[in-house]
């Protein structure tokens, strides 16, 4: 998401936020009203603005909401702008897949191994790709040593899984 405007004001400056339907809102076809609060998720631009001009800021929503928005609170302001909101689609989850090479094979193995010893750094080495691959089981734990049974007997399937 996206916002690009030009902002005038008198006084203290005022918060810019973007704003985005929290995932229980349900309605796409009626965005969440000032009553609808609760259903509103809001993040302040970083860093603050504190002069008035053209600002840019791009933030990346944790899901694909049905309604974005952006509020301005403050006294004495004039905002004319864009919102622009595009969703891409997630990383496929493929359990097993430990390098996201898009197979499950021998190769996942030692990056396996890594993920359970050294969470981070196996994190640092295959940037993007999700977690629930490690988490054979399916029972929402990762790193765990409960999924090494299920990974060795992923690994010793014929024939061998292959991603969806
Ligand atoms: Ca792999
Ligand atoms: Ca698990």
């Amino acid at each position: 998401m996206t916002i690009d405007f030009d902002i005038r004001f008198h006084g203290p400056a005022p918060v810019v936020a973007f704003n985005y339907a929290a995932p229980e809102w349900g309605d796409e076809l009626n965005p969440p009203l000032p009553s609808d609060d609760a259903f509103v998720v809001r993040i302040p631009v970083e860093p603050a603005i504190l002069l008035p001009g053209t600002y840019a800021f791009t933030t990346r929503l944790p899901f694909c909401p049905w309604w974005v928005s952006v509020d301005v609170q403050g006294l004495n302001f004039a905002v004319q702008g864009t919102i622009d909101h595009v969703c891409l689609p997630g990383p496929t989850i493929c359990r097993g897949d430990l390098n996201c090479d898009g197979l499950i094979d021998f190769a996942d193995i030692s990056p396996f191994v890594r993920f359970l010893a050294n969470y981070s750094q196996w994190q640092a080495t295959y940037p993007g790709c999700p977690v629930e691959n490690g988490d054979i089981n399916c029972d929402e734990a990762y790193p765990s040593f409960g999924d090494i049974n299920p990974f060795v007997l992923l690994l010793s399937t014929q024939p061998p899984p292959s991603c969806p």
